[in-house]
């Protein structure tokens, strides 16, 4: 059995898709009073009854630099970022609020000393011109959104303090995260996550997409074991400081579509593609995960039909 220090944490972005379960995971390992989330808004914080909240914008350097200090922080889950479909909308706020607010993070954790950083990357380092199937840890990468850019060069500067000032810094390119415990801010994989409430509901589904367009997925469970199994995994087996290809599943919204409608037979679908098609149009159909596979031991567990299976389960009772 494994056994954690019981260091500070403090996560910033805490109420995101990512934060709200990453969180809950922390707080059983380390202790709600251990851990500290933050978020910019004070409403999307009262769902932590479980831990120390704090109102924090990552923007505001000094902010998070004196709660680092007076809270004596040790690691920090940096999960804040303005995502693919939204960054479209205003590149330059995407590209500030994304690299200023990992640098200071960067820089902090340098300054400090502090033990470990986790900073999330994505499929979205990938471009037209990357090799679509199976894509490898290391190839032409070429990303065509203001939030993929971002990631590629979060990539290097993460690598960057690991090799010049040795920040033990961690990070994964998730595919796209489906979860059902909050709903999705902004991104182009979305349509995974609202084709579930919908089927719910009884209504329609539009979907924003093509029926064949596939994409790298996750089901929530699984990219929370993957970021807590590298994040405690030892210094030395961690030997990709810019980010690790991650990868669980593959699929289109027609098969989701289908995983969905053996529970709700009378649910429907139509296709009406926006400009998110041509962002889904230059990221990798699917991942070739084998370094984190073999440097940490990372397996995944659900496929889309238990994923389907368990969100449906547990989608209808859920209170948001
Ligand atoms: C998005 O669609 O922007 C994100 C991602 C793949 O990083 N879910």
């Amino acid at each position: 059995m494994l056994s954690f220090t019981m260091e500070r944490v403090l996560i910033i972005g805490a109420a995101g898709q990512l934060g709200s379960e990453l969180t809950q995971a922390l707080v059983t390992i380390y202790g709600g009073d251990n851990v500290i989330a933050t978020d910019i808004q004070p409403q999307a914080l009262e769902k932590f009854d479980y831990c120390r909240t704090k109102v924090l914008d990552v923007m505001d350097k000094e902010a998070v630099k004196g709660l680092v200090k007076t809270e004596n922080v040790k690691q920090i889950y940096h999960l804040a970022a303005v995502l693919s479909a939204t960054g479209e909308k205003n590149p330059l706020f995407a590209w500030q609020l994304n690299m200023d607010s990992l640098l200071s993070v960067l820089e902090l954790a340098r300054e400090e000393k502090l033990d470990k950083i986790y900073w999330p990357s994505s499929i979205a380092v990938f471009g037209p011109n990357t090799p679509k199937v199976n894509t490898p840890q290391y190839c032409v990468k070429e990303p065509n959104t203001v939030y993929g850019i971002s990631k590629q060069a979060g990539e290097r500067w993460c690598e960057y303090y690991f090799q010049k000032y040795g920040v033990d810094v961690r990070s994964l390119r998730y595919p796209g995260l489906i979860g059902y415990k909050s709903l999705p801010g902004g991104g182009t994989t979305d349509y995974a996550v609202d084709i579930y409430h919908k089927a719910i509901a009884g209504e329609h589904f539009v979907s924003f997409l093509k029926e064949d367009t596939y994409l790298p997925m996750m089901y929530m469970p699984d990219a929370i074991k993957a970021t807590l199994n590298l994040m405690h995994a030892p210094r030395e087996n961690v030997k990709i400081r810019s980010s690790y290809n991650l990868a669980a599943i593959s699929f289109s919204p027609k098969e989701i579509f289908e995983s969905i409608k053996i529970h709700y037979p009378d649910f429907s679908i139509s296709y009406a593609p926006d400009f998110r098609q041509a962002i889904a149009d230059s990221w990798p159909d699917s991942i070739d995960d084998s370094r984190a596979r073999e440097d940490w031991g990372w397996e995944h567990e659900y496929s889309l039909e238990k994923m389907t299976e368990d969100i449906l389960k547990h989608l209808p009772s859920y209170s948001f």
